[in-house]
């Protein structure tokens, strides 16, 4: 193993193991993106955490060789929480799909989120259950054809933007896992946040989202800090935006926003944790701290 003022290489990160993964699939970008976004940031690969829970998104902790860990359905983030209270100084990745973090998973995201714990969140999006062949997901559209659902998905969708937004995150944004350079960058700016990042890809499934998803998607993305000037530290405005086209697939001519929606400062939960642990063990003497108010 190189220590960490060695330089890593993508490869260096990238377990022995095939991805099992259907040809075409768009979670190989993501792969790819995480293990450059490694190596640009220099981390020893023994010293990073990827956690994901489970599907065909969470089976991407299998293919890295960095600490990472295929826990249990909708169970990421609260692993992710342990880590963090931890070994603070070890960066984390959380990386999984939207049945796992917005079905049985959503209820830690809302609390970690509004706790503001220091950790890039990843949601790889392909809005339905794709590992057990193809259920309508929280993300998936009304009317979506599922094979739980064949006269179509009854419930409005969860815009997991707006949600985010909405529970506390502290930097919120979207990319295309058909656009690298775009997924590459918003990957680096989620985990060089202090604070809970979240980044929603869009990625579409190969194999149940009918002919070329990439395509049917790719020329209609709107980079909103680009081509709209979008100021990230309105909130009125991140939120306009992000309720904006997201029943993207329902139409061919709608724009798919993309970008940094949302993103402000504030105190991470581990940094307050510190601050109290501070203040609770500084006396010199149990005597000391037998006179203090318990906490
Ligand atoms: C407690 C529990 N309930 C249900 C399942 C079955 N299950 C496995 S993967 C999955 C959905 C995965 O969907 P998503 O997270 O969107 O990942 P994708 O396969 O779409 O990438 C479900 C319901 C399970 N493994 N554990
Ligand atoms: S079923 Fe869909 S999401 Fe799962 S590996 Fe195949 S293309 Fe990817
Ligand atoms: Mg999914």
């Amino acid at each position: 193993m190189k220590s960490d003022s060695q330089q890593f290489k993508p490869t260096d990160y990238r377990s022995d193991k095939e991805p099992t993964w259907c040809k075409g699939c768009s979670y190989y970008g993501i792969l790819s993106a995480l293990t450059t976004l490694f190596a640009q940031k220099g981390l020893n690969p023994a010293r990073v955490e990827l956690i994901s829970g489970i599907g065909c998104s969470s089976r991407i902790a299998l293919f890295l060789n960095v600490f990472a860990m295929h826990t249990l359905h909708g169970r990421a983030i609260p692993v992710a929480i342990g880590s963090r209270l931890a070994r603070p100084e070890i960066p984390v990745v959380v990386a999984a799909g939207d049945g796992d973090l917005f079905s049985i998973g959503i209820g830690h995201f809302v609390h970690a989120a509004r706790k503001n714990f220091n950790m890039t969140v990843i949601c790889m999006d392909n809005r339905m259950y794709a590992m057990t062949k193809n259920q309508a997901s929280p993300t998936s559209s009304v009317g979506y054809r599922g094979s739980l659902t064949p006269y179509g998905k009854l419930s409005v969708p969860l815009n997991v933007l707006e949600f985010a937004i909405a529970c506390e995150a502290t930097f919120v944004s979207r990319t295309f896992a058909g656009s690298p350079a775009h997924m590459q960058e918003i990957f680096s700016r989620a985990f060089d946040h202090e604070g809970f990042s979240f980044v929603e890809v869009i990625a579409p499934c190969r194999s149940f989202d009918g002919e070329n998803p990439v395509s049917r998607y790719s020329n209609r993305l709107i980079d909103i800090n680009r081509e709209l000037n979008h100021d990230v530290e309105d909130r009125n405005s991140a939120v306009a935006r992000a309720s904006l086209a997201f029943e993207y697939d329902t139409s061919e001519t709608v724009r798919i926003p993309v970008g940094v929606f949302w993103e402000k400062g504030a105190p991470t939960f581990e940094k307050q944790v510190a601050e109290v642990q501070k203040r609770r063990y500084s006396a010199a003497t149990i005597e000391e701290l037998l006179q203090r108010e318990c906490m």
